[in-house]
């Protein structure tokens, strides 16, 4: 066979074989490297235009068509080829991005306000329907405030440094502590009152938060408090109870027995706490209230005429009723929540489930 035969048929055997592998290649990217590899500067077909040299001159104008048929048939195929994969692939892209617009869409999920401050907002808003006026306070008072004025004594145990955060207080300066109950906003309010030249009757509802200087299992040394009370002529237990009665049928969403025992605390006089019938059994005896069926939920009083003098009001026309409430307490014996840490913990999954 002479040199022309011979490059013919291997210029013949390239073109099959690039043809196939054309057809057969599945993107675009393989379809790139095929072009290359035939007809880049290095590809096939340049190595086989360098054997035309070895040609006698009269046979290489012949070989140089077959060359250029090759190349053209090739470039042909690539073309067409890219075009077809050209159109799979955007046809595939088109289908991996499609959005499904009749999918609902997923509402994103909304803060709630931590359990306590809701049980605070409805204690709250329940003595403001009935007309009490509702105050605030600082939570940095002085022992005026916090002990003195509500008839504490300074050797009361109350004050020990064991149950109240005092500031180191600076030279010459009154001592500074965090409240140990929302009182002393009570005491600001009636002091503010006369002190302004007005008079009774006050009717103050004051939430917050107070410290106390006790850590365990049933006792946060920052917790929240309500305090109520009342001052007018001619107020009397009968109006406490009735108060009280209302107040905590409306909180639990049921009519509850409600029973005063007689209690002592050094700013009211007589002073009671109150129980409930217990929401757990209703009121027949069960663990929870060991029995008795009454559970402990707040402690109240006729305000201590001491504590209506050191605000300048005449306990000799005025009286009033006063009594607080722990808010984590009320908050869990009316949603069954077993352990009080879990307000503190603040693991989402608790806020959420009590966030509805
Ligand atoms: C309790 C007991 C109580 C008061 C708070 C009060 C306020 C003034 C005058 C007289 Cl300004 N009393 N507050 C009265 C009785 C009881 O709280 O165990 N709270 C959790």
């Amino acid at each position: 066979m002479s040199e022309l035969e011979a490059l013919k048929s291997e210029l013949q055997g390239l073109q099959v074989k690039a043809l196939a592998s054309i057809k057969e290649v599945e993107n675009l990217l393989g379809l790139g490297i095929l072009r290359v590899y035939y007809l880049g500067k290095k590809g096939k077909l340049t190595s086989v235009l360098k054997g035309v040299g070895k040609l006698p001159p009269q046979d290489r104008p012949v070989i140089g068509q077959y060359v250029n048929a090759t190349k053209t048939a090739l470039s042909e195929a690539l073309d067409s080829a890219e075009s077809l994969l050209a159109a799979k692939e955007k046809q595939q892209r088109i289908e991996a991005e499609r959005i499904d617009t009749s999918l609902s869409g997923r509402t994103a999920k909304r803060g709630v306000l931590h359990p306590i401050q809701q049980g605070l907002n409805e204690m709250t808003a329940i003595f403001a329907q009935m007309g009490f006026d509702i105050a605030e306070g600082p939570e940095v008072e002085d022992e005026f405030h916090n002990f003195d004025a509500l008839n504490i004594p300074q050797e009361h145990p109350a004050r020990a440094m064991h149950d109240t955060f005092f500031f180191e207080a600076p030279k010459g300066q009154q001592a500074k502590l965090l409240r140990t109950h929302t009182s002393p906003v009570q005491i600001r309010t009636m002091k503010n009152c006369i002190e302004a030249g007005g008079e009774p009757p006050l009717a103050v509802v004051a939430p917050g938060r107070v410290y106390r200087c006790d850590y365990d299992v049933t006792h946060s040394p920052m917790f929240h408090q309500i305090e109520v009370f009342k001052v007018d002529k001619d107020v009397s237990l009968a109006h406490l109870k009735g108060v009280l009665q209302y107040f905590l049928s409306a909180y639990f969403e049921k009519d509850l027995p409600i029973r005063l025992r007689p209690h002592y605390f050094p700013f009211t006089e007589p002073s009671a706490e109150v129980d409930v019938g217990c929401v757990f059994c209703n009121h027949k005896g069960c663990r929870i209230c060991k029995g008795s069926g009454w559970i402990e939920v707040l402690g109240s009083g006729m305000i201590h005429p001491n504590v209506l003098k050191s605000v300048a009001i005449d306990s000799d026309i005025y009286s009033g009723f006063a009594f607080g409430l722990g808010v984590e307490r009320l908050v869990m014996l009316k949603h069954g929540i077993p352990d009080l840490r879990l307000f503190f913990e603040n693991d989402v999954r608790f806020l959420r489930r009590m966030g509805a």
